[in-house]
């Protein structure tokens, strides 16, 4: 029998049992994840308080950190970052957690983190901060430091004491990355001490480690010597370089700021968490910062669009109908995710190639042997098209034409189950224009997929005007439930996506014609924070279908044009490897970018139209919101996240 020893406050429950065993449950009120808010971190002192005094009397053996909700602490509370970031205020704020971690690391009792689901952040500096981690070996559970993607590095004290766990290379790529690791690589890393196979077991570990007086051992020595003298210095210039392949100092200056210091105090993880503040606040303080949580809580934003609660539709099978690259790579997308998938196309000649490159990503992506095979299991050739019968949802991704894609809802809507998603992936006709001929045209919506679907977020859920919102709604619970963003479309051309890249590739097309330098172009808009240039991106995309794309969307191409005559003689980019550049292995062959004296004002010339554009798909009604195509935009082009969105880059006069 437990007795409540201290009253519960508004974050933390504590009890001790009849072995002396403290038991400290982190419950943030009113959310559904744990943070470390400031009332949280200011209750915890009081506690910390109190275990001193009890281990002090002995009349407390130990505690074991835990959490009743599904995760253990998502991190500091982001929603407070606004407020928080006043320099004025910052700096003693992060100093008082720097204390209170190191009174909880001081504790001459153990105390025991038993982590599952998201362990992240803060969370885990708090967790870092304890003597011992268990963690859950499931899908759920997930540890690491995302704080990078939020423009700041870990400002808790984690960037020394993942040092001290893990050695310097490990600890500062996690770091670095932001990736959140299995708890399997965590243990491997040394941030996480021991796994066990199910949450049930947490709490009797948990106790074991506590009577055992458990204490984590840090780092050997062999993974420590990167941290020392020249090798230090050799370590930082690799990141450093390795940053510049990824990111830009002044439009993502955290990862620089947090290998600057490491170069300088990496060698002492106590000195490292000390400089921690310093640093931090200025990042903190940063327009990119302020735009990064933006983009963040824009993109949880999405996640509403789904159906929720009782409501929450479960996804099994997927049929897939068209085996080209999209429909392909659509299928093995799914499959990858977990949905047992039906691939049809005329005959298994044409489904193999889909087949062969669902291989290759399921082996990139998923590494175990095991789950490869799983995931191959789950990805089945049909050119009978006997899955559409069974699937929850069906998506069509044939060539685009109108009375072959009629022609296959009129069969599907006959065969599916009625509760069934019916939808298109069709970038070019209008959803109606399908949908009219069925017999209940309301059970058609679009599911916009881009390409390469592996790396883009992004989902535009077409809405026609015979839908529903439970139907587009649940069009939405499908793409999360792939773990894509959705964002809802209204049926028009060029959705939102297609139709403001157009006017700002077009836009670039026409200087070169005019014999301005593709290379400086591109590198301009790179410069303003695109993730590649405008003539790169048409060449990737191929000309034929930025061609054809364009005059969908009423521009005009001159047949004169160098574009046109680019398509005419079958230089259609990357893929023939030759169209405005040469490609090689891939890669587009530059020549040396002519001199220009204000590189990112160029590229804001360039951006303009784009930007243009998505005002005025946010005026017609396009989306539901300036926010919701910002987030789009973002999520469906790679235009610049620390801007926030092209709106709210206009707004800023960045754009
Ligand atoms: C940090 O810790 C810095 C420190 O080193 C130093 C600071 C000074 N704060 O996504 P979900 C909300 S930086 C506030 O549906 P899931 C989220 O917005 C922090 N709110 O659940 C959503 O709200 P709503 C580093 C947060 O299961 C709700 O919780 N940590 C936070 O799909 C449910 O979320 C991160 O960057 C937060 N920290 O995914 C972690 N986290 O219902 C960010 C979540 O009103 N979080 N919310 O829309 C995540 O990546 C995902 O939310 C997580 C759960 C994986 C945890």
């Amino acid at each position: 029998m437990a007795e409540p020893i201290l009253p519960p406050t508004r974050n933390w429950h504590f009890e001790i049992d009849l072995e002396g065993i403290g038991w400290l449950t982190i419950d943030t009120p009113d959310a559904p994840v744990n943070t470390l808010s400031r009332a949280a971190l200011e209750e915890l002192e009081a506690l910390v308080g109190h275990f001193e005094a009890l281990a002090r009397d002995r009349t407390l053996l130990g505690v074991v950190l835990k959490s009743d909700k599904p995760g253990f602490i998502a991190g500091a509370d982001i929603t407070e970052f606004d407020a928080m970031s006043d320099p004025a205020v910052l700096p003693e704020a992060l100093r008082r957690t720097h204390r209170l971690f190191d009174r909880i690391e001081a504790l001459p009792i153990p105390i025991v983190a038993t982590i599952r689901g998201a362990c992240l952040g803060g969370g885990l500096e708090l967790a870092l901060a304890c003597h011992y981690r268990i963690a859950v070996n499931d899908e759920a559970t997930r540890i690491g430091f995302p704080e990078v993607k939020l423009g700041i590095f870990p400002g808790f004290g984690g960037t020394g004491r993942s040092i001290r766990q893990a050695g310097p290379v490990d600890a500062m790529q996690a770091m670095l990355t932001g990736r959140m690791l299995k708890p399997g690589a965590a243990r491997g890393m040394g941030l996480v001490d021991k796994l066990v196979r199910h949450p049930d077991q947490l709490r009797w570990e948990g106790r074991k480690a506590v009577l055992a007086d458990k204490r984590s051992a840090p780092a050997g020595l062999g993974k420590r010597l990167m941290a020392f003298g020249p090798m230090r210095s050799y370590l930082a210039k690799r990141m450093r370089d390795e940053a510049k392949k990824k990111t830009n100092r002044l439009h993502y200056p955290a990862p620089y700021a947090l290998i600057d210091m490491f170069e300088t105090h990496g060698g002492d993880w106590k000195r490292m968490s000390a400089a921690e503040p310093d640093a931090f606040v200025p990042l903190m303080a940063s327009e990119t910062a302020a735009n990064l949580r933006r983009v963040f809580f824009l993109s949880e934003g999405l996640k509403k669009q789904g159906l929720r609660g009782a409501d929450k539709p479960t996804f099994q099978r997927v049929h897939v109908i068209g085996a080209g690259v999209m429909g392909g790579d659509i299928a093995a997308w799914c499959a990858l995710r977990g949905m047992a998938v039906t691939l049809q196309d005329l005959d298994m000649a044409r489904i193999k190639p889909a087949l062969d490159r669902a291989k290759k990503l399921f082996r990139k992506r998923l590494k175990k042997p095991v789950a490869v095979n799983s995931a191959i299991a789950r990805l089945e050739a049909d050119p009978q098209g006997l899955g559409l019968a069974r699937a929850d949802v069906v998506i069509e991704a044939v060539v685009e034409n109108l009375e072959i894609k009629r022609s296959i809802f009129a069969d599907a809507i006959g065969r599916a189950k009625p509760d069934a998603i019916l939808a298109t992936n069709t970038s070019s006709i209008e959803l109606e224009r399908i949908a009219e001929g069925l017999s209940d045209p309301s059970r058609l919506i679009g599911l916009h997929f881009f390409n390469p679907v592996a790396q883009l977020p992004l989902v535009e859920v077409i809405r026609s005007q015979f839908n529903t919102d439970a139907s587009v709604a649940k069009g939405a619970s499908f793409a999360l439930a792939i773990g894509k963003s959705p964002v809802i479309v209204k049926s028009a051309p060029g959705f939102l996506v297609n139709r403001v890249l157009m006017p700002y590739m077009l836009g670039a097309v026409n200087r070169v014609e005019q014999g301005e330098s593709p290379e400086l172009l591109d590198a301009a808009a790179v410069a303003f924070g695109m993730p590649m240039g405008p003539i790169e991106l048409m060449d990737t995309v191929g000309l034929d279908v930025g061609r054809s794309v364009a005059a969908e969307l009423g521009h005009d191409v001159p047949e004169t044009s160098r574009f046109a005559k680019l398509v005419a003689e079958g230089k259609l980019g990357r893929k023939t490897g030759q169209g405005f550049y040469r490609w090689e292995d891939g890669k587009a062959r530059k020549s040396d970018t002519p001199s220009h004296p204000d590189l990112p004002a160029l590229g804001r010339e360039l951006v303009r139209p784009l930007v243009d554009e998505t005002e005025r798909a946010v005026a017609e009604g396009i989306v539901a919101s300036p926010e919701h195509a910002d987030i789009g935009v973002i999520f469906g082009t790679g235009f610049a996240p620390f801007l926030g969105g092209p709106l709210k880059a206009r707004q800023d006069n960045r754009a």
